[in-house]
């Protein structure tokens, strides 16, 4: 089917359906409450809806973990809440794309059971099952969720692989039969009529031959895996087999989630003529705060990192592949409490975050919560909080002798119940999410922070958003012009030029808590008679000879 690539020009909004709205009263989001916020969506501006995964599950993963891909999870309904979602969005004009997870299922999906069952067991090659060596796993990798990768089968005398929580077995992609099963079920989501797919983690779907043991970095208690089964050997086969077989005959997105992606592969991944994904999600700017190590390890952001890891990636695709734009999602903490200042300065900083990322090239992808400018959350204790890989990491922590309160610092930072607290509706009750007990506590600061006050508030985060959605339907520029860093090496400034044609757009955002003055004659010429199509503060600065962006100003020129 010919590819229109309607989603060049689209926003997406990312809703995690647990958290998003609870219409049953039983404390869980659900598909009947997402129908009920769409107009609500239709408001805002955003054309693509992206679902976290709908589909029945154990809930070890919170839905990452599939028992059944062809029934919708009971705590949200059934398949006629979903046909009715689709349909209601589509009359409104808004897609609906599903994440699709495909590197593992959950060990309650029937193909698991059957596996694990007997080595003799036509399934058994659904999954990597492999003899232990010198009575241990068969290789030193470490799962991202704590512990080693390898869950030993008693039964079996084998053990199988888990990147992740260990009722999450991996799938194997060198099995023919799998792969057929993985895109008939597809293509029975596709002919539902929903617009695509976000493929969770689909660059680890190709492991290397023989599965190696990893280089056991210093203080690690495991073998990194990750150069064995991130970007694997046959990974472009794979996906080309998935075009051939399935997306090529529909007109839809589809975004891979890539951690461990660089530039060059993505150029491989999102070029059009190889037929593979639409965009990627890469985690590079993500990792910034990390520092080398692991995404515990709490580094303060260097912005000259952070802008020169933008160019790379706005340079690097333009003209051959498509960048996928964000700051949240559900494994991520809340931007504005990331980057921006989420206490005195949090209305100021969410504006200047939103316009520094919707100004730049590629689909920008809004997460629940951030268009109102949700923060992170404090839980006192370590019982609060309900996220697998939170809590494994805490024990594996505590069993190593790390003291409760440095482990909990970096949960507070970098947790990922940060941006699952439930979307704060109303200054009511549990935020109006519910009417019976949330799964999860609640952000006490939904009584200043929530969309009925955004709604009355012309001035809020809300609204800047829908004016920046206005704006990337509105001026090509935003889509297809260039990307130029200025002043690169300033501390606190992250601006950049987009050019297309005679066109020029100039994006000045003061990432800090100091006024900046700007003093470059040419940037006054280039702002003096230009449009100011965005701006915090209700006027610019704009005196003799002198530019002067107050903290956490925006503002942005159109020439
Ligand atoms: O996440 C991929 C992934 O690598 C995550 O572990 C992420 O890097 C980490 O959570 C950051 O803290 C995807 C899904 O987005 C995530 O929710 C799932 O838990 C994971 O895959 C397994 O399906």
């Amino acid at each position: 089917m010919e590819q229109t690539n309607w989603w060049k020009k689209s926003v997406v909004y990312q809703i995690y359906p647990r958290s998003f709205y609870d219409a049953d009263g039983d404390g869980i989001g659900d598909i009947a409450g997402i129908a009920q916020k769409l107009d609500y969506l239709k408001e805002l501006g955003v054309d693509v809806i992206w679902l976290s995964p709908v589909y029945d599950s154990p809930n070890d993963d919170n839905g990452y973990d599939i028992r059944d891909y062809y029934k919708i999870m009971d705590e949200f309904g059934t398949m006629a809440d979903f046909d009715f979602l689709l349909a209601s969005a589509h009359e409104r004009g808004l897609k609906i794309i599903m994440d699709l997870v495909v590197n593992h299922t959950s060990d309650e999906h029937e193909w698991f059971v059957r596996s694990k069952s007997g080595r003799d067991n036509p399934y058994r090659d659904y999954y990597y099952w492999r003899d232990g060596k010198e009575g241990r796993e068969p290789n030193n990798w470490g799962s991202i969720f704590s512990g080693p990768a390898w869950e030993y089968d008693e039964a079996s005398g084998q053990y199988y692989l888990h990147l992740f929580s260990k009722k999450q077995p991996d799938l194997n992609w060198e099995h023919p039969p799998l792969r057929k099963e993985v895109y008939r079920m597809m293509k029975f989501w596709l002919d539902k009529g929903i617009d695509g797919f976000r493929m969770d983690v689909i660059n680890f779907i190709s492991k290397v031959d023989g599965l190696p043991d990893g280089a056991v970095e210093e203080g690690a208690l495991y073998g990194n895996g990750s150069p064995y089964f991130m970007n694997g050997l046959r990974i472009h086969e794979f996906l080309r087999e998935m075009n051939e077989e399935v997306l090529s005959k529909y007109d839809i997105l589809t975004v891979g989630e890539m951690p461990g992606v660089r530039v060059d592969h993505a150029k491989a991944y999102t070029a059009p003529e190889n037929k593979e994904v639409n965009m990627i999600f890469t985690f590079e700017h993500m990792g910034l705060d990390s520092g080398p190590g692991e995404k515990w390890n709490l580094e303060k952001l260097d912005l000259v990192d952070l802008k020169e890891n933008f160019e790379k990636w706005q340079k690097g695709l333009h003209g051959v592949g498509w960048n996928s734009l964000y700051w949240n999602n559900h494994d991520q903490p809340r931007i504005v409490s990331r980057f921006g200042n989420d206490r005195e300065h949090r209305v100021l900083s969410a504006k200047m975050l939103a316009t520094c990322l919707h100004m730049l090239h590629g689909t920008p992808y809004i997460y629940q919560g951030e268009e109102i400018g949700m923060t992170n959350v404090r839980f006192e204790s370590i019982d609060e909080y309900k996220d697998v890989e939170t809590l494994n990491m805490y024990r594996e922590k505590r069993g190593q002798g790390i003291p409760h309160e440095k482990i909990m610092e970096s949960i507070y930072v970098k947790g990922r119940d940060n941006a699952r607290t439930p979307m704060q509706w109303t200054s009511g009750p549990n935020g109006g999410f519910t009417d019976g007990t949330p799964w999860i506590g609640v952000n006490p600061r939904y009584k200043e922070i929530n969309v009925e006050k955004a709604l009355e508030d012309k001035d809020s985060i809300f609204y800047h958003y829908k004016h920046l959605i206005g704006l990337r339907k509105e001026l090509d520029i935003i889509t297809t012009g260039d990307f130029n860093l200025l002043y690169r090496s300033h501390p606190a400034l992250f601006a950049y030029e987009r050019r297309s044609g005679d066109e020029k757009l100039v994006v000045l955002c003061n990432f800090g808590d100091e006024e900046i003055e700007l003093d470059e004659e040419n940037l006054i010429h280039e702002a003096t008679g230009a449009e100011v199509i965005v701006q915090n503060y209700k006027e610019v600065q704009l005196e003799q000879s002198r530019l002067v962006l107050r903290p956490y100003e925006t503002v942005v020129f159109l020439k």
